[in-house]
């Protein structure tokens, strides 16, 4: 997708350059000129703690109208940032997903209320809160890939790793978190780019792959067989490193990029702060430790370096009306002041997989406790620990493809550790985690528009709790190591629907 990012900055950068002409008589021309000059596509970090005072949803995308500065003036604009105006919708949108009542909107929209209307009202609100609420899962989500996946394969794919328990989540899967929180056109394949979040959450998931690579630099696109055709490759085609990236031509004489020619961004003139050019990889993981790290990672002494926003309980989170300072509900239990959260030796995560093909674009709340009875608000449950979102459309003229198998993972330690801190657990050993798991791990499963859909009816979907025993890091520029050894614990999935029993092969 590299190609196709520095083809819209050059689209983007020659539009600019249009607009900057306009002020060639005003004192502000030199600055313009030099902004575009200077300007690379932004992204949306989606994982790490927003500013102080703001949500994990950019008010710069929910604001419906924005002021501009004109040679001669200012205006009042739509906001650009906030949908993108069909101009017409193109009649084909229509018999592409007929059940779909909204998608002849003439703008692109998010969350939409009711999901199923024909002239739905906008649902930013619900993807302000939904972003809030599962901002510190992809930060523990995308901590683990980036510290403990080394391999290219195991960290980019969803495809599910039937033969390692610890590698079920991968950066594809974290992906599918915002487009299914975002909701609307996002939430199907050919229409998600209509949207203008796609392109700051697309370079956003450009930055985390950019990030990983700089950590594994000897990792890269193993030769793989298509399982899903592709406009330029039938499904059984092997493809490998230097297969051409069609559509994307390298040059005017037919050729095209490859997965070996475009394995550095500097190639496309770009960077990020935290890469620089140089390969100081100490200096990357102090920065993903600082943005991305969970408190207890560190040993006590180091975690006092940590920012305050990296406190114990991670209740840094903002309101769902934007105000700050209190916790989000699920973590908004009782605080133990005396307590002194110790580092991570154990890791608990909750691992699911499905049919890729198989639901459609639909989620999986998993909640420790019980959650309440109407499906439309398992998304803000006090008890919700995390989601697991499904990002596709069924294709039944497909064999192959609905045979795939995706997965991904929710951490459960940040939450677990909340429970700790507000004396409801009384750690985090096995011997006190198992048997409160067992009492109170649940999950539900919903399709996009709220309705509940029984786990027996996902096609292959299955859940499970693992663990593994972690070496905490013992500085700020080093990340924590996990054990090769983890326990499924089939004793508390076991026997419930689509729940992991001791002997089965995950
Ligand atoms: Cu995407």
């Amino acid at each position: 997708m590299t190609a196709t990012y520095t083809c819209l900055q050059q689209i983007l950068y020659a539009n600019m350059l249009d607009v900057v002409a306009g002020f060639r008589n005003t004192s502000r021309y030199d600055f313009y000129v030099n902004a575009a000059r200077t300007f690379r596509m932004p992204y949306w970090d989606w994982a790490a703690a927003p500013p102080e005072g703001q949500n994990s949803f950019p008010s710069s995308l929910t604001i419906r109208d924005v002021q501009v500065t004109l040679p001669n003036g200012t205006a009042v604009i739509p906001n650009p940032l906030y949908a993108y105006r069909f101009h017409p919708v193109p009649s084909d949108f229509s018999p592409y997903i007929p059940q779909i009542p909204w998608i002849m909107n003439n703008m692109t929209l998010r969350q939409p209320q009711p999901p199923r209307s024909r002239q739905p009202a906008d649902g930013n609100d619900i993807v302000v809160q939904r972003m809030n609420f599962d901002r510190l899962m992809l930060r523990d989500r995308l901590y683990n890939v980036l510290t403990t996946y080394d391999n290219f394969t195991d960290a980019g794919t969803e495809a599910w790793k039937a033969d390692n328990a610890l590698k079920w989540d991968s950066l594809e899967a974290v992906h599918n978190i915002p487009h299914n929180n975002i909701g609307g056109h996002m939430w199907y394949l050919p229409w998600s780019a209509f949207d203008p979040v796609f392109w700051l959450h697309h370079t956003m998931v450009d930055r985390t792959l950019a990030m990983w690579q700089a950590l594994y630099p000897d990792s890269y696109v193993e030769p793989m067989r298509q399982t899903q055709p592709s406009w330029s490759y039938p499904v059984g085609t092997v493809l490998d490193a230097s297969s051409p990236l069609t559509p994307f031509h390298s040059d005017s004489s037919g050729g095209f990029w490859t997965s070996e020619t475009s394995r550095s961004t500097l190639t496309f003139g770009y960077t990020y702060p935290e890469l620089g050019t140089g390969n100081d990889t100490a200096a990357l993981r102090r920065v993903i430790n600082e943005l991305y790290g969970p408190s207890t990672a560190m040993s006590p002494q180091k975690r006092d370096s940590l920012s305050k926003r990296h406190r114990a309980d991670g209740c840094e989170e903002l309101t769902a009306d934007g105000g700050s300072g209190s916790c989000p509900s699920q973590y908004g239990h009782r605080k133990n002041p005396s307590y002194q959260p110790a580092p991570v030796t154990r890791e608990y995560l909750v691992n699911i997989k499905a049919q890729r093909f198989g639901l459609g674009s639909s989620t999986v709340y998993v909640f420790v406790g019980n959650p309440g009875a109407d499906s439309a608000s398992w998304w803000s449950d006090n008890t919700l620990a995390g989601t697991y979102a499904m990002f596709a459309m069924p294709n039944p003229t497909c064999q192959d493809c609905m045979r795939m198998q995706a997965a991904g993972t929710v951490p459960l330690n940040t939450v677990l550790e909340a429970k700790v801190a507000a004396g409801e657990l009384g750690g985090l050993e096995e011997s006190i985690v198992v048997p409160y798991l067992q009492k109170n791990l649940q999950w539900r499963i919903t399709k996009v528009d709220g309705t509940e859909v029984p786990a027996a009816q996902v096609p292959d979907f299955k859940i499970a709790v693992v663990s593994t025993e972690v070496m905490p890091p013992t500085a700020m520029s080093d990340f924590p190591t996990w054990s090769s050894e983890y326990t499924v614990h089939g004793e508390i999935t076991g026997g419930r629907p689509g729940g992991f029993t001791a002997g089965d092969v995950i």
